[in-house]
């Protein structure tokens, strides 16, 4: 039997943007997605928007009481920006009404909810100003950090500043997967600069309303696996480390930037514009605890050609096409439940064992809808990637990393971005068209491993 702390955490995460719905009415005004959409919809998955989501918005209540029938404990979803400050001044007041009442349903079933505040959702009114490349985010995104602890601090005990920041600028700024789909190294460093300083001032705001309470930061792991032994590869994986994993865990648990990666960005002509005063911002990052999301590993190898200074980051290092991998064939990426258990002993070794939990880790199943249909809903193929996850987990929580909780990706099938509904995740099926949800064997799974706190080897 493979058993879990006392108190361990069972749930699953969702956001705003990709659940809520009622993505332009109630008083919310546009993200960049709304925008995007609503420009190019044929550039999202069967041309469907932020729209046409799971409808938590107006189902909420009843998918609350879903979450506790498959034993969830704990439940994390978003605020949205542009929902609470409609023009980044105003508190819109039915966006306040409902999220007090989200969370207090979430509470009427005994499930804790973790609070988080950025998921890949940029204002357009911010848009509009440059975005995270304007310095002037890092005001109006403390802004709306004190706004939403000041207004939701007595129902939400753990919040959360950003989902995996590196994302947005990486899709937005590197590689032109998310708007404004701008595709400039250097563009990038300053973006994620300043959703570095963005963090910490949210954190600073934090400490001075809600300082009993606690604040983290979700970050995605995708730990660098080098090709061989020799230096070149070597020096491949530790710079991907540094950029793919340091450059946002470092400051959260240490409050600066890792070691390295100023001198690396110099060497290449990538040194974001800074001011003195930042330094001392950053070293107020420092979070309470991690969230980590773990879909896949990366595995890399030296640069192929390299360039002197780096015009992208695979000038810097390779992806290397690893024999030996294990492919989710409905999705794609390498499955390597393995990595969890090198990510627990990292950061019991590297990071002073700061608490953490798994925030997001599941199995994408692209056009699950079609066969899932004729198969009662079996998704086995999915339980077994938890199973074997949550093994690895356990070995690095059974020696020593402190490791609090298991978030699934997630609770209900729900909109990706320009993937849309392609594939799917949920431990509840959605009809997109009547809106009916419908466990799926690993939800009936879930529950018993939330039940007995742990499963059967
Ligand atoms: C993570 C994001 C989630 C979700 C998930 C699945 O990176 O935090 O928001 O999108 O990936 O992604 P996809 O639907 O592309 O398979």
């Amino acid at each position: 039997m493979y058993t879990f702390p006392k108190d361990f955490w069972w749930g699953a995460a969702t956001s705003a943007p990709q659940t809520e719905g009622a993505s332009l009415s109630v008083g919310k005004t546009a993200t960049t997605w709304d925008y995007w959409f609503e420009q190019q919809p044929e550039l999202f998955y069967d041309q469907v928007g932020p729209t046409d989501t799971s409808m938590l918005y107006t189902h909420y209540k009843e998918d609350c009481k879903r979450m506790k029938e498959i034993g969830f404990n704990s439940y994390r979803t978003s605020i949205s920006w542009a929902r609470l400050l409609p023009d980044g001044k105003t508190l819109n007041p039915e966006a306040v009404a409902f999220y007090r009442e989200y969370f207090e349903a979430i509470h009427q079933e005994n499930i804790e909810p973790v609070i988080n505040l950025f998921h890949f959702d940029m204002p357009m009114w911010l848009m509009e100003k440059g975005g995270w490349e304007a310095r002037e985010s890092i005001d109006a995104f403390g802004f709306y950090a004190q706004t939403a602890f000041e207004c939701f601090g007595d129902l939400v005990s753990y919040w959360t500043t950003f989902n995996e920041p590196l994302v947005h600028v990486e899709c937005g700024y590197l590689y032109g997967y998310h708007y404004p789909a701008i595709v400039d190294f250097k563009k990038a460093i300053q973006v994620g600069y300043h959703t570095l300083l963005a963090h910490a001032k949210a954190v600073e705001a934090f400490r001075r309303v809600l300082p009993n309470k606690k604040i983290g930061i979700i970050l995605n792991i995708t730990p660098s696996y080098a090709k061989s032994a020799q230096a070149d590869d070597q020096k491949a994986a530790q710079i991907s480390n540094l950029f793919n994993t340091k450059s946002f865990l470092d400051p959260a648990v240490f409050g600066h930037v890792p070691d390295g990666l100023p001198d690396l960005l110099m060497q290449h002509e990538l040194l974001p514009n800074t001011k003195e005063t930042d330094r001392e911002l950053l070293a107020k990052g420092i979070v309470d605890f991690i969230g980590l999301n773990y879909y896949h590993p990366r595995r890399v190898q030296a640069p192929l050609a390299p360039n002197m200074p780096a015009k992208m980051p695979e000038d810097l290092y390779a992806a290397y096409d690893w024999p030996e991998k294990v492919i989710n064939p409905y999705r794609g990426w390498e499955i390597y439940p393995e990595a969890i258990y090198d990510v627990a002993i990292m950061m019991r070794d590297e990071y002073r064992n700061i608490p953490w939990f798994v925030s997001e880790n599941g199995m994408g199943v692209a056009d699950e809808e079609r066969f899932l249909h004729d198969q009662e809903l079996d998704d086995t193929y999915r339980i077994e990637f938890m199973k074997t996850h949550l093994a690895y987990l356990h070995k690095g929580i059974s020696e020593g990393s402190h490791c609090f909780g298991y978030h699934a990706w997630t609770f209900i099938d729900c909109w990706s971005w320009l993937n849309a509904y392609k594939n799917r995740y949920g431990f509840y099926r959605v009809d997109l068209k009547t809106q009916e949800r419908i466990l799926k064997k690993s939800g009936q799974w879930f529950k018993q491993v939330s039940q007995q706190n742990g499963f059967e080897e």
